[in-house]
């Protein structure tokens, strides 16, 4: 397997996930949830495996700036530079691949992940620094480009990739799937700054782990579908739960946040999960994204009583019309029913929701606010509908005319980027705050948070941190509640530039 032939140089692969805003990253630090790229060191411990040497730079945790990762990069006189783009990083990545490719001229440069997979050509265009743009799953792609660089694999060859030749843009066929997860070794966390990284919602020292790459629903604004092709593949009970056990012994976290797009779509899969945990006695807690119409009360309580404590629902309305319009495939009934369940058997929910889509009116959105409340999840993420190129809903918001905003910084979810015909931007945004006011600042929900995180620790700490946190804890949660107001009260006096 090794690669160093006697005399050879050894290959050197950087991989790179840019800097965020920087400002933009602390302020949205109450969120609390800074995960590590897996994506990037799924690739890295796959070419390792061969003997290549490879660094991964996770620049927006560290707070790098550009001009940090270059001066990196420099030092590690790397022979191929990968860098990933999400849509809002977008520019971000493109301005490190201009840098780099400045000073480290002998380096190729190659871009994936869902931006620059999904529009690859206006990528080429807006930077001549990238070689290379490698669409959708990158392990076996980059390895194969390592080959190429070697003189061991002609260009042409390589599924997957889009490149530059004699001034014209190939696209090589898109590479399938990698069939068997449990094959892939799993994630460099070696590579990683582990400590770098906190999970929203546990409250102690956590990572995250994928068990599933893809998903098989079909909801119109979601970039999965169309990135990983609705096909929805697993690994199995044993591998993922080895993953588990080598995360607790050598970083010793405690907490695991699956970031599955779906980790329990199979009930089979997840019995398996609970079941080996359990058998191996893992002293740990995790989280997982579920949909309501995939569980059941008694997974969930087989999945608590194997440590789950969290779980993940993409929502999105409380009101049916909305719900169908975006092919969601879910009812309000099948969301109540599962919030009941949950808040039962007490696993914690950070339930989403997004407002603001073509079919939303201020009715609907109302509607909706007052669902989250009813519901009564442990936290909640609103967002805005945002059209994702690449998405059919980017296509369908193209055919009718609404989008309101190309520059891709703004499609972060929580500003304004279509006009339809029942809401104004600004009306979204105050929408937007008040979900949040009216979810956060009820009385009984800040009382019941305080018990609750008391209950926590003195379970873990003994009884009488019990009354020091009842005491003492109002404080953080009127912090963490007074600067969500003041960011979301910025966010929409801030006037937002094209605007
Ligand atoms: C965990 C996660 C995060 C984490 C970590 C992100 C990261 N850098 O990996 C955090 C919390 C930081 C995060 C933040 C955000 N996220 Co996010 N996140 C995810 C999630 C759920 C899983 C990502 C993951 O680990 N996948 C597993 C690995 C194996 O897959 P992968 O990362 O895609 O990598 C593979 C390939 O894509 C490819 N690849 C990826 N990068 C590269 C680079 C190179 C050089 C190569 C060769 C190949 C390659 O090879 C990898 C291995 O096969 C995805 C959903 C999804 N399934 O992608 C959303 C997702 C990526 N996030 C999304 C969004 C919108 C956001 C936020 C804007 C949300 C917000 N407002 O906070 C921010 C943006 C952050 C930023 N940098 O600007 C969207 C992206 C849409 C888009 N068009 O870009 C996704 C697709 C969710 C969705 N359904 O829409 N996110």
């Amino acid at each position: 397997m090794k690669n160093k032939a006697c005399g050879a140089r050894q290959m050197k692969a950087l991989l790179i996930n840019p800097p965020g805003k920087t400002s933009k990253y602390k302020k949205h630090s109450f969120l609390r949830f800074t995960a590590p790229p897996l994506g990037l060191a799924y690739i890295a411990a796959y070419v390792e495996q061969y003997g290549y040497d490879v660094k991964i730079i996770d620049a927006p945790p560290l707070g790098l700036t550009a001009e940090q990762v270059l001066k990196i990069a420099k030092r590690y006189n790397p022979d191929i530079i990968g860098i990933q783009s999400l849509t809002p990083n977008y520019y971000e990545a493109i301005n490190v691949a201009n840098l780099l490719k400045k000073e480290i001229q002998n380096a190729k440069i190659v871009m994936g992940g869902p931006h620059p997979s999904l529009l690859p050509n206006e990528t080429f265009s807006d930077s001549p620094a990238v070689d290379m743009i490698v669409r959708g799953e990158g392990e076996i792609t980059f390895y194969e480009l390592l080959k190429h660089l070697e003189g061991k694999k002609s260009l042409k060859d390589i599924q997957g990739i889009s490149y530059r030749k004699n001034g014209k843009i190939v696209h090589n066929p898109d590479r399938p799937f990698i069939k068997n997860l449990d094959s892939l070794p799993f994630p460099a966390r070696h590579l990683l700054p582990m400590n770098a990284y906190r999970i929203f919602g546990m409250r102690v020292p956590g990572t995250s782990m994928i068990s599933s790459r893809g998903c098989s629903f079909p909801c119109d604004f979601c970039v999965v579908s169309s990135y990983w092709r609705r096909i929805w593949r697993a690994r199995s009970a044993k591998n993922v739960v080895d993953e588990m056990e080598e995360i607790i012994n050598t970083y010793k976290y405690l907490a695991i946040a699956f970031v599955d797009d779906l980790f329990a779509v199979s009930k089979k899969r997840v019995y398996e999960i609970v079941r080996e945990i359990k058998k191996r006695k893992l002293d740990v807690i995790w989280g997982a994204t579920v949909r309501a119409d995939t569980v059941d009360r008694n997974l969930l309580r087989a999945m608590r009583d194997a440590g789950c404590v969290m779980l993940y629902i993409g929502v999105e309305s409380g009101d049916q019309n909305v719900l169908d319009s975006i092919s969601k495939l879910t009812t309000v009934e099948q969301y109540k029913r599962f919030f009941k369940w949950a808040n039962e058997i007490g696993i914690d929910t950070i339930a989403s929701f997004a407002i603001g889509f073509p079919e939303d009116t201020p009715k609907s959105i109302l509607k909706t606010i007052e669902f989250a409340v009813e519901l009564n999840p442990t936290h909640i993420v609103f967002a805005l509908a945002t059209p994702y190129p690449g998405t059919r809903f980017y296509e369908r918001a193209k055919k009718m005319g609404i989008i309101n905003e190309n520059d891709y910084h703004k499609y972060s979810l929580f500003r304004p980027v279509i006009k339809t015909n029942n809401l104004t931007p600004e009306q979204l945004k105050q929408y937007l705050i008040y979900a949040y006011q009216r979810f956060y600042m009820r009385p009984t929900f800040l009382l019941r948070s305080v018990i609750h995180e008391a209950k926590f620790a003195s379970e873990v700490y003994g009884y009488k941190i019990f009354f020091r946190i009842l005491i003492s804890g109002l404080w953080p949660f009127m912090k963490t509640i007074l600067s969500l107001k003041k960011i979301l009260a910025e966010k929409g006096n801030s006037k937002m530039e094209g605007d």
